[in-house]
């Protein structure tokens, strides 16, 4: 058995077998130029076109603004009295664990603090309750995904503060990005208000939909991160850098033409923002000392075909 596998490593789809989330890319250089991201994309698309689930009327509305825009907020998601019970496992579990240098950066600027809500549920009874076994979440990424949602999302509280103005920026995921080439669905409970100044989430309304431009994007986005992954040269106008990491960008002329509008969902506490991100997107910048407080909520383990 190890050996037919050995045999057949070679083949894109078998080496992603055995991943427990699926991932963007895969493949080399040369597989990639002769289309491997292209097809990988199309098909996973006509297959979310024509996949049902079960509608759950309570939700159409939502489903509905996240086919249309690729995202949306719930202000007021919580009562007062579910709102104050989820703050307070948050603070009391951020008392005892201190925000460490983003990416493990050295004179960061941004630092971060990260609980998975998963490996101490008894710590997080109401933060499990209202979110990673809300019925109403899953039926809103069921209907986004076109999947029922047999595996509970990951659910991590999430702190981002800025504690070094001068430091190195460091934070990769403010350069507008996919995490996937498929629907897949992110959902931010906000504790605090969150602005300009506190990096709330941005997002580019719309740019979830597949049209020619979006392959186009896909299919030059998968060479350069197929040379990437070898550590091949890259055109350097493609490229930006946070720290130690660098990331392929949209190219401009690609950004114009998928009309690409980026919006920063601002938020007051007690708001839950959903998006496709397969939708470009990216956490804002962070210019003032107020934290972002939030819970994160994921339902990309909930893709099912890993090529
Ligand atoms: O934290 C954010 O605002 C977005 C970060 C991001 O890109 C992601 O979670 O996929
Ligand atoms: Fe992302």
């Amino acid at each position: 058995m190890k050996e037919i596998r050995k045999m057949l490593h070679p083949l894109p789809l078998i080496r992603s077998k055995g991943k427990t989330t699926p991932v963007y890319h895969l493949g080399g250089v040369w597989e990639n130029r002769l289309g491997l991201q292209v097809g990988r994309v199309v098909l996973k698309n006509l297959l979310w076109q024509v996949r049902r689930v079960n509608e759950d009327e309570s939700v159409k509305h939502h489903v509905e603004t996240l086919q249309r825009d690729g995202v949306l907020a719930i202000e007021n998601f919580l009562t007062d009295e579910n709102f104050e019970s989820v703050a307070e496992e948050y603070r009391s579990a951020m008392s005892y664990s201190a925000p460490e240098p983003y990416k493990g950066l050295e004179d960061a600027k941004l630092f971060r603090t990260q609980i998975p809500v998963a490996d101490d549920l008894s710590s997080f009874p109401n933060i499990n309750r209202l979110f990673r076994q809300n019925s109403f979440l899953r039926s809103i990424a069921a209907g986004a995904i076109r999947r029922n949602i047999t595996q509970d999302p990951t659910v991590f509280l999430d702190k981002y503060v800025c504690l070094n103005p001068i430091g190195v920026e460091n934070d990769i995921e403010n350069i507008l990005h996919a995490d996937l080439h498929t629907p897949t669905i992110k959902m931010f409970f906000y504790l605090n208000t969150v602005n300009e100044e506190n990096g709330a989430f941005v997002y580019a309304k719309r740019s979830h939909t597949l049209n020619f431009s979006r392959i186009r994007h896909e299919y030059e986005l998968s060479i350069r991160q197929a040379r990437m992954r070898k550590g091949l040269p890259i055109s350097e106008s493609l490229v930006e850098s946070r720290g130690t990491e660098t990331r392929n960008v949209i190219s401009p002329e690609l950004y114009r033409q998928m009309n690409v509008e980026e919006t920063q969902i601002c938020a007051k506490p007690n708001t839950l923002v959903i998006a496709n991100n397969m939708g470009f997107h990216r956490r804002g910048e962070f210019t003032s000392s107020t934290p972002r407080e939030a819970l994160l909520i994921s339902f990309r383990n909930s893709e099912k075909i890993f090529f």
